[in-house]
């Protein structure tokens, strides 16, 4: 790839597993994240264009159930074997299930005890799924996580245990990524890195590495999301990345990305106080436009704004201007808008939510979300 050399002997896949039957349940919450500096483009498989720098969030979480039956004598087809319900929403559980079966398939490449896994998962969002949240990035770790979880047992390790092991993290970045690229970040606490850079040693285009000890200013970080627009986005992710493969501007834009993860770091690195994120928030912004204008100037080209996402832009650039708040905003692929600032400055949002009162502008739903501390195994049963 030439940008920096990834570290991909560094995973190891064990194949050596217990060859007993194993069945129980298991319950992961996994959090969303917030692209700070966007992935946009691929190269090869679900490989980064560019790095990219993410914030975890808290409330932004997929919840998945699973009851699982690992039988190492079993010869039913997969078709038989996994079933997927979301929400209890029958076609969202059609269309949503397919990508979840099609990242379970790819994962057993890695893991064949999947083919002899009978597995019934049921899933639920806490934001609305498919509006620019990026509720891949959560539902496919969720499942990565019970994956590499299964794996874990099907070994004869204890599970509590593994997870706090940084080859257990990895793997399920990695497997994560297979099926959402952006997915490889929402493991980690706080926020996350995912791209070869020379800003961490242990960065790889394969799998994504925490950054909570290298960047703690971010756990002040707080994310206001305002729903503008619940509809499903326009165009999926995967083909607005692929947008990217003949966009006329895309090795301007991979140098350009990176610049700004430079910036960005250093300006993370060095805050301290609330006026710190002024340095920040510039640069944040930026790269939302830049996301956006890039997929204007595709071909064809996509807006995925609506018209509230650019008056509430404009309202608050006004605001700011006369208050000096310390606000600003990120948009993902999709018309809703994330405004960001330090936990110190919440009091300010009050005023800006009753500005964009007076002006109409309220949407329905706001999420209070921010910072969060990663995945979490809400249960976990063995049935002896
Ligand atoms: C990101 N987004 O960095 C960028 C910015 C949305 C805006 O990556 O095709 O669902 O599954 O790898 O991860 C959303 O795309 O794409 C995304 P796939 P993904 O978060």
């Amino acid at each position: 790839m030439g940008r920096f050399n990834s570290l991909q002997s560094e995973i190891s896949w064990d194949h050596a597993m217990v060859e007993r039957p194993i069945s129980g349940e298991m319950t992961w919450q996994v959090p969303s994240n917030l692209a700070l500096v966007k992935y946009w483009g691929k190269v090869g498989h679900q490989l980064p264009g560019n790095p990219s720098l993410s914030l975890t969030l808290r409330q932004s979480v997929t919840v998945l159930e699973a009851h699982f039956s690992f039988d190492p004598q079993t010869h039913q087809d997969l078709a038989s074997l996994w079933t997927f319900q979301f929400s209890s929403d029958e076609n969202n559980s059609m269309s949503f299930g397919g990508k979840i079966f099609q990242h379970l398939e790819i994962m057993s490449k890695y893991y064949s005890f999947l083919r002899k896994t009978k597995l019934i998962l049921k899933s639920h969002n806490t934001f609305p799924h498919s509006a620019g949240i990026a509720s891949s990035a959560s539902a496919s770790l969720s499942i990565a996580l019970l994956v590499e979880g299964l794996a874990t047992l099907i070994r004869g390790e204890d599970l509590n245990s593994a997870m706090n092991d940084q080859m257990f993290l990895r793997r399920a970045s990695f497997l994560a990524r297979l099926g959402s690229g952006s997915a490889s970040r929402s493991v980690f606490p706080i926020g996350a890195l995912w791209g070869a850079c020379p800003l961490s040693k242990t960065s790889s285009d394969e799998w994504g590495v925490g950054v909570e000890d290298e960047l703690p200013y971010l756990r002040t970080v707080e994310d206001m999301i305002l729903i503008v627009d619940q509809r499903k986005k326009r165009i999926s992710s995967r083909e607005g990345h692929e947008l990217m493969d003949t966009h006329p501007y895309r090795k301007e834009r991979y140098a350009r990305a990176g610049e700004r993860l430079n910036l960005l770091w250093q300006a993370i690195k060095s805050g301290k106080g609330t006026d710190d994120f002024h340095r920040i928030g510039v640069l944040i912004e930026a790269e939302a436009l830049d996301l956006h204008s890039l997929m204007m100037s595709s071909t064809p080209p996509v807006v995925l704004m609506c018209p509230d996402t650019l008056a509430i832009i404009l309202a608050l650039w006004e605001w700011r201007m006369d208050s000096k708040a310390p606000v600003y905003f990120t948009l993902d692929a999709g018309p809703n808008i994330h405004l960001l600032y330090p936990k110190s400055t919440a009091a300010a949002m009050v005023e800006f939510k009753k500005i964009l009162k007076e002006k109409n502008l309220l949407p329905q739903q706001i999420i209070e979300d921010g910072a969060g501390q990663g995945p979490q195994l809400l249960l976990f049963k063995i049935k002896q």
